[in-house]
């Protein structure tokens, strides 16, 4: 248990939507941080990072994380509570190395897990895994989503009740070697001149543990419809899908990777197809950035991370901070400061 209550200083001013946020927790590193509020209570659901010794290279091999760990508080700027593993890569009888960005959801009285991790042939999958807390510990199912690939879930219910999953990461996460949802591993990145590669979407079945339709791509354009190429990288997807709905509309949000943003397009659909609108976030310290976006008690928080701890680009801190929307619609972007 962590007692950090500093996160949101308040150190913003009204209109400069420049915030100074604090760590969530630092007695370990975490990151890519899913946010829920639970019976009240906001859970966040993070990678844990840790220093493994494995180089860096544009893979993301120094990425190279052996467990979650779940935070919870009652609000935003109270007490966080670690609750310690909630699932260790040793348990996953598939998994081989690297277990990233996770997220959680409730459905059947009982609280799921996904996460991505290499499979024993080095090939990203998604898993799942249950528990009857939410902060769990998880158990996980013996095999993969059936499938599943690349990176990065954002598991989101809509008002209906239907829950869907969006996934994929490009570079590391592998996304470019899935063609109609068929691996090819010698397609490599994608040229300027190229249309980007897309995220993906898929139905969740009721047992919540397979896809009830086969994955789709997600169309992401700009506001004349024309889909993004590779070049336009200040704005094509790249990786941290997110989910959310507001006033009626879908917010699709995601970073675009070597560019650093975290940027959203909104839609009438939860299958898009999406408009691109804008900039949440400008770029973080740390080469990565991934976010979730979150409402309690009448207030939007946008949950991401950065390196201030640590100053390197793998072992990072989550952080949390409000997000305010325009009158018509759109979201303010918020520059992060860390001095
Ligand atoms: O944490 C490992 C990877 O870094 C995540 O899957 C990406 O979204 C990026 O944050």
């Amino acid at each position: 248990t962590q007692n950090n209550a500093g996160n949101d200083s308040a150190a913003h001013t009204a209109n400069t939507s420049k915030y100074l946020s604090q760590p969530l927790v630092s007695h370990i590193y975490t990151a890519d941080p899913s946010a829920h509020v639970f019976n009240g209570r906001i859970y966040v659901y993070p990678s844990h990072d840790t220093a493994t010794g494995i180089p860096e290279d544009d893979l993301g091999s120094h990425f190279d994380m052996k467990d979650f760990h779940v935070l919870s508080m009652d609000s935003v700027g109270g007490k966080v509570t670690d609750h310690g593993v909630a699932l260790d890569i040793k348990s996953i009888p598939w998994a081989k190395r690297q277990l990233w960005a996770p997220d959680a959801a409730f459905a059947n009285g009982t609280y799921y897990l996904y996460f991505p991790v290499k499979d024993q042939q080095d090939v990203f999958r998604i898993g799942v895994a249950t528990s009857n807390k939410p902060e769990g510990p998880f158990t996980p199912a013996a095999t993969p989503i059936k499938g599943s690939y690349s990176i990065d879930p954002c598991v989101f219910k809509d008002d209906d009740g239907k829950f869907y999953m969006y996934f994929g990461g490009i570079w590391g996460g592998q996304l470019q070697r899935w063609n109609s949802n068929t691996y090819d591993s010698a397609k490599g990145n994608r040229n300027p001149e190229e249309l980007a590669v897309l995220p993906r979407v898929a139905p969740l079945a009721s047992d919540m543990g397979s896809f009830a339709a086969p994955v789709k791509e997600l169309t992401i354009t700009d506001e004349k419809g024309n889909l993004f190429k590779e070049k336009d990288n200040n704005k094509r997807f790249f990786e941290a899908s997110w989910m959310h709905k507001y006033n009626g509309k879908y917010y699709f949000s995601y970073s675009t990777g070597d560019t650093h943003n975290l940027c959203y397009a909104t839609g009438d659909s939860p299958y898009g197809p999406f408009t691109y609108k804008g900039v949440i976030l400008n770029p973080v310290e740390g080469w990565t950035s991934h976010h979730s976006i979150v409402q309690k008690d009448g207030k939007w928080y946008l949950f991401y991370h950065d390196v201030q701890l640590s100053g390197k680009t793998y072992l990072r801190n989550v952080k949390v901070t409000e997000l305010h929307y325009n009158p018509d619609g759109t979201i303010q972007t918020i520059t992060a400061v860390t001095k």
